[in-house]
């Protein structure tokens, strides 16, 4: 599967992750056309990608459910690949209804699309799927880990998973599936853990710490994952799926204590809050396949200054999230979060 695609649909391409990889194919692949399809829920939002040339990507408002859109989109497509999602845990608790429908029903969709008009399918998904791992535990996460995913969220994301393994098995359709941990960086929504605290400590509001503090995540830069996402597209084996991470493992409460110090406050000017349900311990990929076999590495192996620069992008683009903190924060308090 190494051909060029010219002409790519990218779903949720107004979102966190989905924004960054069009604008990594636009800088790094001016050949390729692509087509974002977004509903624009609260998490998308069309000025990420705004200020590309219309030349090389054209948005289309809609939903990955809407059968006839989806067709008509993949038809004219070489390749597909699958941001779209409700993606925030702590809302998968509060309400999994639009979980199940955008992330079971809309993959389901696009499958079937792709299945009718034989074309090349990534699906992006998440290392959340395998459940957690024990602080003391030495294990990461592989390609051949067990799915024992724990949140609505995470169970949605697996559904979608074993669709498109059963898609490719069955109809032989070209997929490949990456599983990636915590991305930080810019155009991520306020909602999550790093942008949350950054844009509290811009607003004067203390930030806030689920549980005790200890539970671990995997950072990658998210300009790494559009690279990765990019490699196995175009050089992945069909029916493979790839983890992908950057070795970043770090305490949230390491995490919160660096952006507080970087930003000039004492470490510890924070709130301990209620802790989420059913919260996942820790999370750690072993991306040895995708370096083996794709050759693929991060370039953001300094995550301190990674951070530095995504509170720096938060405190340049106030005008980009001051709309939506009053929203999220008043959220969060009724959640006593
Ligand atoms: P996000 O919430 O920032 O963006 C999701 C985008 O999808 C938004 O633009 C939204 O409008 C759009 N969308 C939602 N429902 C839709 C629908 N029914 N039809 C069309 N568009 C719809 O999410 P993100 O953090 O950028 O995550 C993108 C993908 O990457 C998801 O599939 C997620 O599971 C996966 N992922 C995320 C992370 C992470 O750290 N954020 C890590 C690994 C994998
Ligand atoms: O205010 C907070 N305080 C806090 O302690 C928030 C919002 C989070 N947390 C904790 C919970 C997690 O341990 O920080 C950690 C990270 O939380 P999130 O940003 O909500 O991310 P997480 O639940 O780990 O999931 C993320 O990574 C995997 C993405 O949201 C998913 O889409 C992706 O699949």
């Amino acid at each position: 599967m190494s051909e060029q695609y010219r002409h790519i649909l990218v779903t949720g391409g107004c979102g966190f992750i989905g924004s960054n990889f069009v604008h990594y194919v636009v800088r790094e692949h001016p050949e390729v056309h692509v087509t974002v399809l977004d509903k624009l829920t609260y998490a998308g939002n069309p000025e990420n990608i705004a200020s590309l040339p219309s030349s090389s990507v054209e948005l289309v408002v809609g939903d990955i459910c809407d059968v006839k859109l989806v067709d008509e989109l993949v038809s004219g497509s070489d390749a597909v690949v699958h941001y779209a999602a409700e993606s925030h845990n702590d809302n998968s608790i509060c309400d999994p209804s639009p979980f199940v429908l955008t992330n079971v029903q809309g993959t389901f969709c696009l499958l079937e699309a792709c299945r009718r008009h034989g074309v090349r399918f990534h699906h992006v998904s998440t290392d959340e799927v395998y459940g957690d791992l024990a602080l003391d535990d030495p294990a990461r996460f592989t390609e051949e880990s067990p799915y024992r995913p724990s949140s609505p969220y995470s169970s949605t994301k697996a559904a979608s998973d074993m669709l498109v393994r059963a898609w490719a098995r069955t109809y032989d359709i070209l997929v490949t599936i990456s599983n990636c941990s915590n991305n930080y960086g810019p155009y991520q929504h306020i909602e999550k853990f790093i942008p949350r605290q950054i844009t509290n400590v811009l607003c004067g509001i203390r930030p806030k710490l689920y549980g005790d503090g200890r539970n671990v995540r995997d950072w990658i830069h998210t300009d790494d994952h559009s690279r990765a996402v990019w490699k196995i597209l175009t050089c992945g084996q069909a029916g493979e799926t790839y983890l992908i991470g950057a070795d970043g493992e770090r305490s949230n409460i390491d995490v919160l204590r660096e952006i507080l110090t970087v930003m000039g406050r004492p470490e510890d000017e924070f709130d301990w809050v209620r802790d989420r349900p059913g919260h996942d311990r820790r999370y750690a990929i072993d991306s040895a396949k995708l370096r083996r076999e794709l050759g693929w590495k991060p370039i953001y192996t300094d995550f301190s200054q990674g951070l530095a620069r995504t509170i720096a992008w938060y405190s340049e683009h106030g005008q980009w999230w001051r709309d939506s903190k009053d929203a999220t924060e008043k959220k969060y308090a009724s959640q006593g979060q």
